[in-house]
């Protein structure tokens, strides 16, 4: 009887959490491969041939071609969007991981409120971290966006992060 119940204990325990069980078909390595070279190259992706270079345009080709579960709307939209796919949701009070995608509020650095989205190549020591954003700086536009770009960010204006999780 002891036995039965350790099994079903164990089994609860898969499928807790087979709940975020949205791999990326990549390593986190291979991802930040992918989108540092974007701004190495000054490249972008537009996963969705809308608006050109977009900042929600990195978590869609992420979500969309790596893991088959792709996430949509503004950037501000995205952590919605991301929970009812069934993806993990880190709040803003906890710290980011490599690979996470962030989301922030747009208003106090850019005054609007479609919010601002990309990915986390690096997180440093004091908790800031390294990003790959597109369309993002002066010449940031909502037609045709701009290119990927590394931006350093600190966890200020930032609403909460996207968790994947990719191949070992
Ligand atoms: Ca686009």
């Amino acid at each position: 009887m002891k036995k039965l119940i350790l099994i079903s204990a164990t089994v609860l325990s898969l499928s807790v959490s087979a709940v975020y069980a949205h791999t990326a078909n990549i390593t986190v390595h291979q991802a930040n491969e992918l989108y540092t070279r974007l701004a190495a190259e000054n490249r972008g992706v537009n996963y969705d041939n809308a608006f050109g270079y977009q900042c929600v345009d990195i978590p869609g080709d992420l979500t969309l071609n790596y893991v088959g579960k792709p996430i949509y709307g503004n950037a501000i939209d995205l952590l919605d969007s991301a929970r009812a796919a069934g993806y993990e949701i880190v709040p803003a009070d906890r710290s980011p991981r490599v690979g996470d995608i962030f989301v922030m509020d747009a208003w106090p650095l850019y005054g609007h409120g479609y919010g601002h989205t990309g990915y986390i190549w690096q997180v440093n020591p004091d908790g800031s971290f390294e990003t790959v954003e597109q369309n993002v700086g002066d010449d940031a536009n909502l037609y045709y966006g701009t290119p990927a770009r590394l931006v350093h960010r600190t966890r200020d204006y930032m609403l909460g992060y996207i968790r994947l999780a990719y191949q070992k």
